[in-house]
Parts: structure tokens; sequence; C-alpha cells
């Protein structure tokens, strides 16, 4: 409903963090599936990951000192680790990784304080962890037979599970950000939609949920795509990289400038459509500073030409 959006509507600009145990590798969020590494050896990464200078304050204020409204991190990537301490699901990074704390329930706490809004990134049908999951097109298939697959299974406990999860024990999220919904069907996709509006009928749900059309509360749009004048017809939100990556990335050194990137700003915000401009932290929890300087520079000119 309108009154729902309506936080959303005014916040215009939000942070999207993609952090997990690929940051460890500095090729990006899709490695494991890229350099097809088996599950034995992907779960001996986890092993490794230990973001000690993970500062949940830093981050919201970075956020917050760019303009950003919003925050919304990857609760769980196509690698099936979930960042936060899940109980359905022991790859995660309490259980997993030596690290031991649990970086979204630092986030909520610190948002709550600053007023930043929440949200989850969620991949709900890609998951290269665990063998009943299934995609259309992106599975893990050097692991796992397609023939075995009982997709139900991956379904009903741990997707719905840890959906469940992140909407009960991290206070009110803003929205849900699913991804890569390919091969879900229509009935599965209003299953999830039900069960999110009955646990935070509040929580704001993107349209990539379903494949099938109109699902959510608004359009996201393609990956850095914004749409032509008149073109979109629901409320959007554009997904836009600083570099070209959104996992860290050590090779990738394209950025876009700080001119470009508040014209961006500027030329989404006067179609009336949303920017989730995206970081990638690194595997000790830092957001690189080739991101932050150029954050921070946004973030100057909106307070001396934004509107608040
Ligand atoms: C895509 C994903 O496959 C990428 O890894 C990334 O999360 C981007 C925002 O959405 O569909």
């Amino acid at each position: 409903s309108k009154s729902r959006m309506q936080w959303w509507k005014d916040a215009k600009f939000g942070m999207f963090i993609h952090w997990g145990v690929y940051s460890l590798l500095g090729k990006g969020e899709w490695v494991m599936y890229a350099n097809k590494i088996p599950v034995k050896e992907y779960e001996k990464l986890a092993e490794e990951f230990n973001p000690t200078q993970f500062d949940a304050k830093a981050w919201v204020h970075c956020a917050k000192r760019a303009g950003m409204k919003y925050i919304v991190i990857t609760a769980k990537h196509h690698d099936g680790f979930a960042m936060y301490h899940s109980r359905t699901d022991p790859f995660n990074i309490v259980d997993a990784s030596p690290f031991g704390r649990d970086p979204l329930k630092e986030l909520s706490e610190a948002c709550r304080e600053e007023g930043i809004r929440l949200c989850f990134y969620y991949s709900h049908v890609i998951d290269w962890h665990h063998p009943h999951a299934l995609h259309d097109t992106f599975n893990n298939l050097w692991d796992y037979e397609l023939e075995k697959k009982a997709f139900f299974r991956y379904w009903n406990h741990k997707a719905k599970g840890q959906v469940r999860e992140l909407l009960t024990e991290y206070g009110p999220v803003g929205l849900l950000w699913f991804d890569t919904s390919g091969g879900l069907s229509k009935k599965e996709s209003e299953a999830m939609v039900n069960m999110i509006r009955g646990l935070q009928p509040d929580c704001l749900i993107n349209s990539r949920v379903s494949h099938w059309p109109d699902f959510g509360d608004y359009q996201s749009k393609g990956d850095n795509e914004i749409p032509m004048h008149g073109e979109e017809t629901r409320e959007w939100e554009t997904p836009m990289t600083l570099n070209q990556s959104w996992g860290y990335s050590t090779k990738d050194q394209v950025w876009k400038s700080t001119d470009a990137l508040i014209r961006k700003l500027v030329h989404i915000i006067s179609k009336g459509g949303n920017l989730l401009l995206n970081v990638g932290p690194t595997e000790t929890g830092i957001i690189p500073e080739k991101s932050t300087l150029r954050l921070e520079e946004v973030g100057e000119w909106l307070a001396r030409n934004g509107e608040a």
C-alpha cells in the first residue's frame, strides 16, 4: 500500500552491501560458481573468514554521511553462506567461521541508533552450498547431481526458515531484496510473499522475489539500469555498482567518478526512482577507501544541494 512505501519513497538513496566469504578471494561474489569451487573447499575458506575490523557503526556512519537512508546487506548470497547466526543452517558466520559475532545483529543495533532502515538481500533460489537448491540455470553441478535434487527440501527448510529468522530476530526490517528467482513457481513465490506479510506486514519486497510479473512492492531494475522516461509504470529502484563489481574485487579498478555518481543520482531521482548504490567490503570488514571517498563526496554535494 502507499503508506507502507512512504519511507522508501522519501529515502530515495540507499546503500547496497555485498559481503561474504567470497570477499576473501577478491574476485566478486560469483567466484564459487565461476571457479567451480567444491563445497568442502569453500567451507575451508569460511573457516578463514574473520573480519575483525568490522565496525557496524562505521558502516552506518558512512551511509549516513553519503546521504543514504537505508542499507541492504547480503544476509545470504548465492554461495549459501549466512552472514548472521542462523539456527536453520550451520553454514553461517557464527557457526562456520572463527569470527564469533553476528554482523547483522550489530548492524541492526547501529541502524536503530542512527535512524537508518536496515534491509536484507536474500538469495532465495540460487544456493550453491545446499544439495537441494534448484535454479533454472545456475546450479552447483560440480558437487551435486540435478536428478537427485528435491527442491522442496531446500525451499521449505532453508529458504523459508532463514527468511523467517531474518524477520523475527532483527527487529523491523525495511525491505527484503530477493534475487535471481528463475524456476520458482508462481505458487512458491506467493507463499514466500504471504509468509513475509504474516511476519512483518510493513516489510517491503522487491520484484525479484519472482520472475512472474507484478510481484513485490516495487520494480528492481536490471543491474545499473535506468529506465527511459515513462517506461516504468511501478515504483522502481536501480541497483548500481561503484566500479563494475558487487562483491570485493582486487582487479576491478573501473570506478565511476564522483561527478558521474552525482549525475546518476540526480537523473534517477528526477525520474522518480531510488538509487541503491553498492559497496563491497573486504575480508577484514573494511569498506575500501576508493568507495568511502566517493560516497563522502556525494554526501558533501547532497548536503550543499539536496533537499535534506
Ligand atoms: C545479480 C546477482 O547475481 C549479483 O551477484 C548481484 O547480487 C546483483 C545485485 O544481482 O542478479
